[in-house]
């Protein structure tokens, strides 16, 4: 026997030669672009109707089985009551087994010249055919239509007339190809079994990708809905005298057939019911189509439309469906510190479309647009990989011997070793005990020891150890503030000054008087220098300073930035002459140890706060004197 070619379709054999149909990919777990399964949209959903027959008593209808060569078989009559299930022709009788023996249809009320039936999705989904099986002849004239907002509005897909001309003034899609409209479905004949057939990817669409903004136009769908606007009588009716015109006059309807799928953006090859999907009960078992997706390649949603909360690096995009690419969403760089992320364009763009992800509510402590350092108040705990829960940990400084930030009332560790800046002739990492050669360790910081020598730090008692080792400490902590901290003036008290080392150097003020003998200094370098912080190192000291203004140089290559100054006398003398304190900008000429490659400040160096005054009075000296 020969197949309907609708049955054929439906079996698979037959290829609409679709990206989606051949998206259909089992057990592949999804590696490449991929599509759930196709399957009957109308089964498990309610279909609507306007009318149905036998709606208030038995109606008789009749009509005829065949209608083959011009030969006309006796027409069969049917009793319709929509009160008695085995009379009754409900709207669910096009969407139950298309293989229930004896046949199912849904039959409308007699006379009924418009009649709609439509399918009502609880999401959107991919449409790709449309197959009705007529038990009434076809209508002479119809209209299939989408909705993609769920039926506020509708757009055509196909126009269907005997006449495109005269019932819809179009053009007929056997004649112009690609037409809206077709008379190729509405012809009387066969009285019996007549199809119409719509597919929604035909050429041009064929060759292209079906997650495409233009194919998704296309595909997707809410809700469809034929129009059926005008009957049409089988050419046999009028040869049994007996049976009145209106027993034929009705649309009867054996399958309603919604071939589609779930709509995933290729991003998934698996759907579970939608929120608030009741399935419609059917005494068969059937396939229901459902609408939420199981999202794959890093994808959300119900129709893994965006990326998951973590993986928004990139800007999401529907797979490929001819390259067969993923396209999958990238993971933000976190650091384990945050459990989603969103995209920037402004940093996808600055990045050169490499990267995008900002870090959402950075924890444990950290913060930055990937969690990338610890938040003021913590520092990194080197001991323990930085992707750990207690990577950063709360600063300790003392709450005595620990300076504050200017205009705050917290104090800040170093982010990279939780060192606390401490208060004058305080030190220890805590900033917890006196300096050597300091002593009273209170709300000012430490006094220094009116000896020689050192003292006892808690009475100032001088002490007869005259070996002491020079020894201090300075805190990195100026780098974890900004440049517009930086820029602040630290309160007086709170700077290294040697003026607290009276009892041991003293720092005379110097002045620039005779060219002559500036001249005859012969500086190796003048600069102008802003103060950072200074360091015991042991063996030598360091001066952290950025360098503003390089007034001479000579061997050493000197660029403006930051620098370490190495102030000789500080180690070598066991004072902190010339003085360098830490916020302000000082005029320093001094020498270069080219062998080392270091800026020295020794006691012959030239030290003085810097003024422009001065600046320009050292610049004349250095072109004009110095020669
Ligand atoms: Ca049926």
């Amino acid at each position: 026997m020969d197949w309907p070619s609708w049955l054929l379709m439906l079996l698979g054999s037959f290829s609409l030669g679709t990206g989606l149909n051949s998206m259909v990919r089992i057990g592949t777990q999804c590696e490449k672009a991929c599509n759930p399964r196709m399957g009957n949209l109308a089964l498990g959903r309610n279909l609507l109707t306007d009318t149905t027959c036998g709606h208030n008593n038995t109606e008789l209808s009749c009509t005829y089985r065949e209608y083959i060569e011009q030969t006309c078989t006796e027409p069969k009559c049917d009793k319709c009551n929509a009160a008695l299930s085995r009379l009754s022709h409900p709207p669910s009788a096009m969407a139950d087994s298309t293989f229930k023996i004896p046949r199912t249809w849904w039959q409308s009320a007699r006379d009924t010249q418009r009649e709609t039936i439509r399918l009502d999705l609880e999401e959107e989904f991919y449409f790709t055919h449309l197959i009705m099986v007529f038990k009434s002849p076809r209508p002479a004239a119809m209209i299939l239509e989408r909705s993609q907002d769920f039926g506020i509005t509708w757009r055509p897909y196909k126009y269907f007339s005997v006449n495109c001309s005269t019932t819809f003034a179009m053009e007929d899609d056997i004649h112009v190809k690609g037409a809206l409209c077709t008379s190729r479905y509405s012809q009387a004949v066969p009285c019996n079994g007549g199809e119409v057939i719509y597919r929604a990817m035909s050429s041009p669409y064929s060759s292209e990708d079906p997650y495409s903004i233009e194919a998704q136009d296309q595909l997707k769908i809410t809700n469809l809905r034929v129009q059926l606007l005008k009957q049409q009588a089988c050419p046999c009716e009028g040869k049994h005298p007996e049976l009145k015109p209106q027993y034929f006059a009705h649309y009867a309807v054996y399958d309603f057939i919604v071939k589609g799928s779930c709509f995933c953006n290729g991003h998934a090859d698996h759907c579970v019911p939608a929120d608030g999907f009741r399935q419609v009960r059917s005494t068969s078992k059937i396939q229901v189509v459902h609408g939420r997706c199981i999202c794959k390649h890093n994808t959300a949603g119900p129709h893994c439309e965006h990326c998951a909360p973590l993986y928004n690096d990139q800007p999401w995009r529907p797979a490929n469906g001819k390259t067969w690419a993923p396209n999958s969403c990238k993971k933000c760089k976190c650091n384990g510190h945050a459990e989603s992320c969103h995209f920037d364009l402004d940093i996808w763009l600055t990045s050169g479309n490499h990267t995008g992800g900002v870090c959402d509510n950075c924890q444990h402590n950290t913060e930055g647009p990937q969690c990338q350092r610890c938040k003021p108040g913590f520092f990194r705990d080197l001991k323990i990989p930085f992707s750990k829960v207690d990577a950063c940990k709360a600063c300790s400084c003392h709450p005595v011997g620990s300076a504050v930030l200017p205009f705050s009332n917290f104090t800040l560790c170093d982010a990279t070793n939780g060192d606390c800046p401490c208060k004058p002739g305080v030190t220890g990492p805590r900033c917890d005990q006196c300096m050597v050669g300091y002593w009273g360790f209170g709300e000012y910081g430490c006094r220094p020891c009116d000896c020689a020598g050192s003292c006892d730090p808690l009475t100032g008692d001088c002490t007869t150890n005259m070996d002491i080792d020079w020894y201090r400490e300075f805190p990195d902590y100026l780098s974890v503030f900004n440049e517009s901290r930086q820029s602040k003036n630290w309160e007086d008290e709170q700077g290294f000054s040697a003026l607290r080392h009276s009892g041991k150097c003293e720092c005379k003020e110097q002045l620039l008087g005779n060219p002559d003998i500036f001249c005859g200094m012969k500086y190796s370098y003048v600069l102008k220098v802003r103060i950072f912080s200074a360091h015991d190192k042991g063996s030598h000291a360091e001066v952290n300073v950025k360098i503003k203004k390089v007034l001479k140089m000579t061997k050493l290559k000197i660029l403006r930035g930051k620098r370490i100054l190495y102030p000789e006398s500080w180690t070598n003398r066991g004072c902190t002459c010339p003085i360098l304190n830490p916020g302000q900008e000082y005029l320093v000429a001094g020498y270069e140890d080219t062998r080392t490659g270091r800026l020295i400040v020794n006691m012959k160096s030239f030290v003085q706060l810097w003024k422009p005054a001065l600046g320009k009075k050292v610049v004349e000296m250095l072109k004009q004197d110095c020669k």
